[in-house]
């Protein structure tokens, strides 16, 4: 038997696999390599109604929700990532699925927080994100990234407040501490277990893109928030065709 490099089919279980942790990876990481670019709209009303899971990464600007997008989807620019603040204006979303079969999207949102951006637009700005946080149906994840060289700021506060509701009534939640290539292993640590208490419930991962850290864990993560009734480990078959 020839072994199988490409990830199994989520739609074909039963192709084997070397390992089950390794199969999981492949999984998510296959998943997450076919995301293609669906649509963008400055505000909430222009976004399509959708009836597929959504999950959205929110944060400060900056952060590094567009860079995390990039290198969980395994493309350098899906995302528009860049080193000025505020690059990213719009709700773009990204489709995910197999065969072009949609079964997931991924919503890169603007960063707030952006010292320079003229008040009006803050306030308009965290107004249509609050509205998309507590009003979009789909909606069935939250990815907030955090840097941990600057913590929990009073609008990642504000945001936790505004999703709170949501998140009892079963909204998932991941706190992703980026940028983790600039803190030393004590350092890592403690921002760890910082932002466990903070998550209240949710979880905690650190992220480094360039050190390529983290990556398959949030994928395997948001693979299974996606997909919470299929199991990620393909079973053994050998009749498989
Ligand atoms: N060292 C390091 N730099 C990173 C990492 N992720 C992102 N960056 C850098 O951080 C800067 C901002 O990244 P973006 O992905 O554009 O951040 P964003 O959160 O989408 O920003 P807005 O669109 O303004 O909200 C860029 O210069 C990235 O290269 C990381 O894991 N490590
Ligand atoms: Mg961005």
């Amino acid at each position: 038997m020839t072994t199988n490099t490409n990830p199994p089919s989520l739609s074909r279980p039963g192709l084997p696999s070397s390992t089950p942790e390794k199969s999981e990876s492949a999984i998510a990481m296959g998943w997450m390599h076919t995301a293609r670019f669906l649509t963008t709209a400055p505000q909430l009303h222009f976004l399509p109604k959708l009836d597929v899971p959504e999950i959205a990464f929110v944060g400060r600007s900056n952060a590094g929700k567009s860079t995390c997008i990039n290198t969980l989807t395994q493309q350098k620019q899906l995302a528009f990532a860049s080193k000025k603040p505020g690059r990213t204006q719009h709700i773009n979303l990204f489709a995910l699925g197999k065969q072009g079969v949609t079964d997931a999207i991924l919503t890169d949102l603007p960063g707030y927080g952006y010292a320079a951006v003229p008040k009006q637009d803050k306030i308009r700005w965290q107004q249509v994100m609050a509205n998309y946080l507590v009003t979009r149906e789909n909606l069935k994840g939250i990815v907030l990234m955090c840097d941990p060289r600057h913590g929990m700021t009073e609008l990642d506060e504000i945001l936790l407040d505004v999703i709170r509701p949501r998140v009892q009534e079963g909204l998932k939640f991941l706190i992703v501490l980026t940028k983790a290539d600039k803190l030393n292993r004590s350092e890592a640590t403690k921002a760890l277990s910082i932002a466990k208490l903070q998550a209240g419930g949710g979880e905690v991962m650190l992220f480094s893109a360039p050190k390529q850290k983290g990556i398959d864990d949030v994928a395997k993560l948001l693979w299974k928030w996606a997909h919470p009734s299929t199991p990620t480990t393909a079973p053994t078959d050998t009749t498989a065709q």
